[in-house]
Order: structure tokens, then C-alpha cells, then sequence
């Protein structure tokens, strides 16, 4: 639809000379359980639409036919399917008694059901289809959505409106929108949910809401993914008022196990907890001097006869931080690993801070080689313009993905730790902060749409590229013809640097207002915590800007592997992208442009101001080529980021000045 309803799931007529209706007008589909079912209805449903005709349902493969097949329907498969584990697939050409057939085959249905949708993308966006030979897994064992949604409908950091979880009218009315959600989701490999905020109220725990997470469960069951839920640390004193959330305590022990027992009746393939404890007021088992191990093994205890598991996150932001927040998760983890039980993973933010525009890798990420480590990127853009400004996030995840720890000497990237392959590990994971809202294009935007999709994407795959992602993604959304879809990627690959660059340029960070975390703030210096302020974070003073993470300042830098460090400890050898996240700078001092600190920063916030200019001009070119409805959003929405990439600019050149002194460089109109 042209409300962005059906996401990159349009299925719209593929203009391919008829590669398709050589290749697509049959489905052969044995398989009858409710997985195998859901692949062989998306494959019809898609090819329906991208064939413009809709396919025979048939009884044996025959020319022309895609053919679903597991060991357990098709004994005698012509494909090798080692390898692929339950949710892997392969895709191939090939001649059975003459006839030409593509065969999707797998292990287990979920797999059918990646391989039909891996299809309908490579239709969809115009690969050739009469020779496939393609063979797929996912790197990662859980790829989650990360919900952070409240049981009143509010949605925190939700920029999409209200909740999609009617928790009200839940568990009987069970709308279609909760099977597009699982659709969308299992389209790009998806294959868990939490469903509640981080920020947990213990009453997700109570009969009733237990019951209403286990409707939503069998519906997304088919699709291959698994419900999870946030749990409060103090429930079993809110809720049966147990005088202790002692960890150690057999008595909170006995009653997790108990409340484990009662999810998993309801629920038998229930994923696990997802824990936030001891962070921005949550309470935890620091609360009763015990360790983050400590809490996390006991719960992981109550769900292991289950096949449960235990996210614990280290997002820990407990206390005054006068010296460096960005320090706290490493000293409070580091000294852990190796405590926790193998069903716990620590979910660790790609940056140490918090989600900022551009953050260097969590320092965690290689330095605790025995603990499972999930990736916790946030889809929503809490601190990037959240729902109207255009900032493609593909490359911030690829940008940390492909980050080299040296944990264990070169080619350490943070994908091989998160997927398990530096140390070994098989339990590994992946998860996003959901954008979604009840907003009917899901997202608050259509390009926000790509972000979703490109999370799932590299979940299945930390190895593809964000560029070829967001292909993948404009052509599925907008159009194959290159016109359209060439433009629309070179947009969104430069948005994400564009905000960067007229938010928090060269390494700047958290400079946003107090709270809502929208708009330039760097000059609020008042707040009671001393790391609430921007002020903490640029340490703009009549010399220069940035924070010292140097051995001559917090010595944050230690924190990392030592080839890391060395490179972290010069100026000189840090990325110009990260220098003032780790050094004060002389205003005067020299980029590798030959201009001064304070004349390449006003450079940066220009070319950020005139990359939307840009894609303000690229847009309306293509007006002939977009239906009017998301066309006129897209246009709206531009135009405001246009507006605040300025404000963001003027507010952050004016106030640095009063610190600066310095002229603006002559010659710089600022372009419009
Ligand atoms: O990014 C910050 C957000 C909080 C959030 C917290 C967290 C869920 O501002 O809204 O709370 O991080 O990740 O726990």
C-alpha cells in the first residue's frame, strides 16, 4: 500500500522479460506443518504479485516449478544440505527427468521459510534465476527485537506511535497486524521478540499478561519466532512479597524457578529473560552486594530445564561517573568473565556510551573471550532525528561490525566475537531496539523502514554490505529501475555521515537536550549528575574541545587491546572520525586537512547541512518514479531535517565561539 503498510513486502510486478514466469509458476510444497504451510503461502502470495499471475499449486516438481523440500518430504533431495543447520537453506537450478525446477530445500521448515523469502528477494530485485546455486546460514543463533515497550501502550524512545501490543483487548482478539509483524520479521530472518521495555514493571509476570505474551507466541510460532520478556529484579517482592530479591537467597531462587515453570506451561518454546539490573535506577543484585554473575545464574538456572536463556545487559549506569562514563560496563564485566553460566550471554551496546550518531566500539567486545557477547544496536533512533530526519543506519552497524578489537591479533572484528567464531562459542546473538510503533508505515517513516531491514539482514549476515543491503531494500520499496533505486541508495548511504557531521562531528558526542535527546544542547552544564551534562562530554574550554580519554586523562583507552590503545594514545594515529572522543584538541591545531580544529569542524557541520540540501534536490527528482503518498512524506520529512541540520549547526558554531574565539573561516558562506 502507499501508506508504507506492507514495508519492503510490496510484491509488485517485476519488470524481468519474463525470467520469472520461466522460473515461478508453480509450487511444489509436501511439507504440512504450520512453518512448511507459512513458506509455501509467502512464496505464493509473493510470486502472485511479482509474476503478475498467480502460481499452480503442484503435486510433483515439473518445468517451471519451485519445489520446497526438507529430508522428511523428499527423501531423495538433489541438494547437500550439511552444513546448514535448522534454519539454513540452499537454492538450485536443476533438471529433474527434463524438467527444469528451482528447488528450496532444508533441514527444518524454518529454513523453507527463509529459503522462499531469500527467493522472492532475489526475484524482486532482479538477479537472474535460471542458474541459482546458493547456499545460506545465519551467523547468528539469536536475532532478536528488542521491544521497548511499556504494558500502558507508551513506547519508550518509540518515535512510531503507540505500542502494536494491544495488551488490552489481548489474549482473544489476535489482529492481522501480529502476523504481518511476524511476516516482516521472519522476511529478514528475525527469530526472537521481547516484548517488553527493558525498563520492566513486574506485572508482565503476573497470570494475565503471561497468557497474553503466549497468544502473541503461537502466532508468530509459525514464522520461527520465539517470544522473550524483560523481567524486573524486585518482582518477587512486588508480586509476592517476598522480603528479599536477594540472588542467593533460596527462597527468590525457588520463586523464579516457580514463575519459570508457569511461562514455560503457557508457552513451551518460551525464549528467556532479558535483564536491565543495577542501571538508571533498575534495581539488581548489586542492590544486595552480590555481582551482575550472580543475578544473571540464578535466573538462568530457572529457565535451563527449558532450554531457556538469559540476556544480561551491560548497559550499566549505576552510579556518579565524575571521572569517565564511558569506563563503568568494562570494570564491572571484565572482572566477570567466566562466571556466568553457559546459557547467560552479556548484551553489550555497540558503543560505550549510548547510541550515539557515531560511537567507537564497545571497549567489552574481545576482552571477554569467555562469555557469549550479543550485540545490542538500537534500530530506533533515539539520538539520529528519531522518526523524520533520513539517517540510513546500515553503516553505523557495518562501521562497528567490522571494527578490529586485535583481541586475538588482527582481523579481531567485533562480528567474529558476536558470532561466536574468536572463541568458539555456540551460543550467540544479536539484537536490535525495535522501531516499531502502531503508526501504519510501522516505523515513523518509510527510509526508517530500512533500518528494521537492514538489522535483519546483517543479523543473518555480519558480512554483507550496507550498501548492498540498501539496494536489496530500494529496490523491494521503491523500484528496480535503476534510475530510482540508484538515487535512493546514494541518499541513504551519506545520511547517517551527514548527521554525524551536523551533530557530532569528529568524534563528538551527547551533546543533545536533556531528555528527549532531539535538537543541539552542548551548552547545559546544570544537571545534579556530572554525566547528564553535554558539557562532561565535549569539555569545550578556551583551548580546545574533547574529551581526554589519554593516560593524561581518564585513560579509557586502556580498556582496549593493546594495538588498539597504542593507536588510540596519539593524536596523530587515532581516526580523525573519533579524535575528540579520546583527545582535548587545540583549536588551532592541524587536521590531516591542513585546516585548523576549529576550521574543519565548521566544515563538517556544513557538508552535513549540505548533504540534506542534496537529498532534498535528488528527492524531488524523483517525483515522476514514487507514488504521491510516500513521496509527499519523504519530501515533508526532508524538509524538516533541512531545517535542523541548520539549527543543530548555527546552535553548536555559536555557542562553541563563546569558548573558541575564532572567527568563522573567511570564504564559508554556509551552503544552503
Ligand atoms: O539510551 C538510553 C535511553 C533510555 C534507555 C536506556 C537503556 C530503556 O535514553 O531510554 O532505557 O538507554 O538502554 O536502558
Amino acid at each position: 500500500a502507499e501508506d508504507g503498510y506492507d514495508l519492503w513486502l510490496r510484491h509488485e510486478k517485476v519488470q524481468d522479460g519474463g525470467k520469472m514466469a520461466r522460473h515461478a509458476t508453480a509450487v511444489v510444497a509436501p511439507g504440512r506443518g504450520a512453518t512448511a504451510l507459512a513458506a509455501r503461502d509467502e512464496l505464493m502470495r509473493g510470486l502472485a504479485g511479482a509474476n503478475g499471475a498467480a502460481p499452480a499449486l503442484a503435486d510433483k516438481p515439473m518445468n517451471g516449478a519451485i519445489w520446497l523440500a526438507t529430508p522428511a518430504s523428499a527423501p531423495d533431495l538433489p541438494v547437500k544440505l550439511d552444513g546448514l543447520g535448522e534454519e539454513g537453506y540452499a537454492i538450485r537450478s536443476v533438471t529433474l527427468d527434463g524438467q527444469s525446477v528451482t528447488v528450496i530445500a532444508a533441514n527444518g521448515d524454518a529454513g523453507l521459510l527463509y529459503g522462499a523469502y531469500a527467493y522472492l528477494r532475489l526475484a524482486e530485485t532482479g538477479a537472474p534465476l535460471d542458474r541459482l546455486d546458493i547456499r545460506s546460514a545465519p551467523r547468528m543463533k539469536l536475532r532478536l527485537l528488542n521491544h521497548w515497550d511499556n504494558l500502558d501502550g507508551t513506547v519508550e524512545r518509540g518515535y512510531a506511535g503507540q505500542s502494536i501490543w494491544d495488551w488490552w483487548r489481548l489474549p482473544d482478539w489476535k489482529g492481522p497486524r501480529y502476523t504481518d509483524y511476524a511476516r516482516a520479521n521472519a522476511s529478514i530472518g528475525i527469530n526472537g521478540t521481547v516484548l517488553n521495555n527493558v525498563n520492566a514493571r513486574s506485572d508482565s509476570l503476573t497470570a494475565p499478561y503471561i497468557a497474553k505474551a503466549a497468544a502473541l507466541a503461537d502466532v508468530f510460532r509459525p514464522y520461527g519466532i520465539k517470544v522473550y520478556l524483560s523481567v524486573k529484579w524486585t518482582a518477587p517482592m512486588e508480586l509476592s512479597g517476598l522480603g528479599t530479591a536477594d540472588p542467593l537467597d533460596p527462597a527468590v531462587a525457588a520463586w523464579w524457578k516457580a514463575k519459570a515453570d508457569e511461562i514455560y506451561r503457557a508457552i513451551p518454546d518460551f525464549g528467556g529473560f532479558l535483564v536491565k539490573a543495577n542501571s538508571e535506577g533498575q534495581p539488581g543484585p548489586q542492590d544486595y552486594k552480590r555481582t551482575h554473575a550472580d543475578g544473571a545464574n540464578m535466573l538462568a538456572a530457572a529457565v535451563k530445564p527449558h532450554g531457556g536463556i538469559v540476556m544480561w545487559r551491560a548497559f550499566v549506569y549505576a552510579h556518579d561517573n565524575p571521572d569517565d562514563r564511558a569506563k563503568q560496563a568494562y570494570n564491572d564485566f571484565k572482572p566477570l568473565d567466566g562466571q556466568f553460566a553457559d546459557n547467560v550471554l552479556v548484551q553489550v551496546k555497540n558503543g560505550a556510551i549510548d547510541f550515539q550518531p557515531r560511537e567507537p566500539f564497545h571497549p567489552l567486545f574481545g576482552a571477554m573471550p569467555r562469555t557469549p557477547l550479543m550485540m545490542e544496536f538500537q534500530i530506533t533512533k533515539e539520538y539520529l532525528g528519531q522518526s523524520t530526519h533520513l539517517t540510513y543506519l546500515g553503516p553505523l552497524f557495518e562501521e562497528t561490525l567490522k571494527s578490529d578489537t586485535f583481541a586475538r591479533g588482527k582481523g579481531s572484528t567485533v562480528a567474529r566475537v558476536i558470532d561466536g567464531s574468536l572463541e568458539g562459542h555456540k551460543l550467540t546473538g544479536i539484537a536490535g531496539v525495535a522501531n516499531i510503533g502502531a503508526d501504519r508505515d510501522w516505523s515513523g517513516s518509510i527510509f526508517n523502514q530500512a533500518d528494521w531491514y537492514a538489522f535483519g539482514r546483517l543479523a543473518w549476515d555480519p558480512d554483507l554490505s550496507a550498501e548492498a543491503i540498501a539496494r536489496e531494500w530500494a529496490a523491494q520499496t521503491f523500484s528496480t529501475d535503476a534510475k530510482v533505486a540508484d538515487r535512493v541508495v546514494a541518499m541513504m548511504m551519506g545520511s547517517r555521515e551527514a548527521a554525524v557531521d551536523y551533530m557530532t562531528p569528529l568524534g563528538l558526542s551527547h551533546v543533545m537536550g536533556t531528555g528527549h535527546h532531539y535538537g543541539p544542547a552542548p551548552w547545559i552544564s546544570e544537571l545534579a549528575r556530572p554525566e547528564w551534562n553535554p558539557v562532561y562530554y565535549h569539555k569545550a574550554d578556551a583551548q580546545g574541545i574533547g574529551f581526554d580519554r589519554t593516560r593524561t586523562g581518564s585513560n579509557a583507552i586502556a580498556q582496549y587491546a593493546p594495538p588498539v590503545a597504542r593507536m588510540l594514545a596519539d593524536p596523530k594515529t587515532t581516526p580523525e572520525r573519533d579524535l575528540l572522543w579520546f583527545h582535548h584538541v587545540g583549536w588551532d591545531a592541524k587536521l590531516k586537512s591542513g585546516e585548523t580544529l576549529w576550521n574543519g569542524l565548521i566544515r563538517h557541520y556544513d557538508a552535513g547541512v549540505a548533504y540534506v540540501a542534496a537529498m532534498r534536490r535528488t528527492w524531488d527528482s524523483l517525483r515522476p518514479y514514487v507514488d504521491a503518498e510516500r513521496f509527499a512524506q519523504t519530501q515533508s520529512f526532508l524538509g524538516i531535517q533541512h531545517r535542523e541540520a541548520k539549527w543543530w549547526r548555527d546552535a553548536s558554531i555559536a555557542y562553541f565561539q563563546t569558548l573558541s574565539k575564532r572567527p568563522l573561516p573567511a570564504g564559508t558562506a554556509p551552503p544552503e
